[in-house]
């Protein structure tokens, strides 16, 4: 029996690489998250974005909240498993009209993260739409084994090469549209992307980034993780505290070091960094 997903969402996930909408927070329980949030944008100005968007909830209970909420490791149990490491997240916001948009493309050609037992949980904390840029994806990609990515730099390309899978078909593409308070969940390997905020809304989606079975590895460099469910057994990562006070001095500066670990693996083998 699954715990979160129905049996026909389980099967789903395995067929097309993706599962949405799953129910997670109420709207009032959204509505706070979002006002906490959008306080901490207030008060600490640059903490979320640019390369802040990254591991917000190593600094901030607000964050650290959803990641470690049993309703989401539920979810996430019921398609990798019970033994849950969170590895990571990232804050995705698309401001009213702005050309930000994400490409084409497979989360593990650069994640480092080996065997792909491991999902990615996407919160919505605005409403999302197809016309504010909900995540669009190719249904059944994750199957085939990694596809080639170029790495474009493009300006308003929010990954951090602006890499792209080329030669899609967008007519093969399935929007996944969210109420706040909904989540998606994505295997490592379907090809996928976002458009522009083409609306009067901000656009708030939060990329729980991802969650490993404790067994997956790091190839390409070292990561820390939060223990989240079951156990960790093989124990191959830096283990991250769980934050204390919002952006403490200690929890500051373990999140520096998570990102710049980060970073070294997000552009490994790349010729420049981005600007995340
Ligand atoms: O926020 C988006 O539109 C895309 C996020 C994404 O690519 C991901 O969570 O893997």
């Amino acid at each position: 029996m699954p715990k979160r997903l129905t049996v026909d969402q389980q099967e789903s996930y395995a067929r097309d690489g993706f599962v949405a909408p799953i129910d997670i927070f109420s709207a009032d329980e959204v509505a706070e998250i979002r006002a906490e949030i959008e306080a901490a944008e207030a008060r600490w100005p640059n903490a979320l974005d640019g390369a802040g968007r990254n591991n917000g909830h190593l600094a901030l209970p607000v964050l650290d909240r959803i990641v470690h909420d049993s309703r989401v490791l539920d979810a996430v149990e019921d398609v990798i498993g019970g033994d849950i490491l969170a590895a990571g997240s990232t804050l995705f916001i698309k401001e009213p009209h702005s050309g930000g948009f994400i490409s084409w493309h497979q989360d593990a050609r650069y994640a480092g993260m080996e065997p792909h037992n491991w999902v990615t949980g996407w919160v919505a904390i605005s409403n999302v739409t197809e016309e504010n840029g909900c995540m669009q994806m190719i249904p059944g990609s994750h199957i085939d084994p990694l596809r080639d990515h170029v790495d474009t730099f493009g300006e308003n390309n929010l990954l951090t090469r602006g890499q792209e899978v080329q030669g899609i078909d967008e007519g093969d593409a399935v929007a996944v549209p969210l109420k706040p308070g909904q989540m998606s969940l994505h295997h490592p390997r379907i090809v996928h992307g976002s458009g522009p905020n083409q609306s009067n809304e901000r656009r708030i989606g939060f990329a729980l980034q991802s969650y490993i079975a404790s067994t997956v590895e790091q190839v390409l460099g070292d990561m820390y993780v939060q223990h989240a469910r079951g156990t960790d057994g093989p124990q191959h990562h830096l283990q991250a505290p769980r934050v204390r006070e919002a952006m403490s001095d200690e929890a500051v500066a373990l999140r520096i070091d998570a990102n710049k670990k980060l970073a070294d693996i997000l552009y490994a083998g790349s010729e420049r960094m981005g600007k995340y």
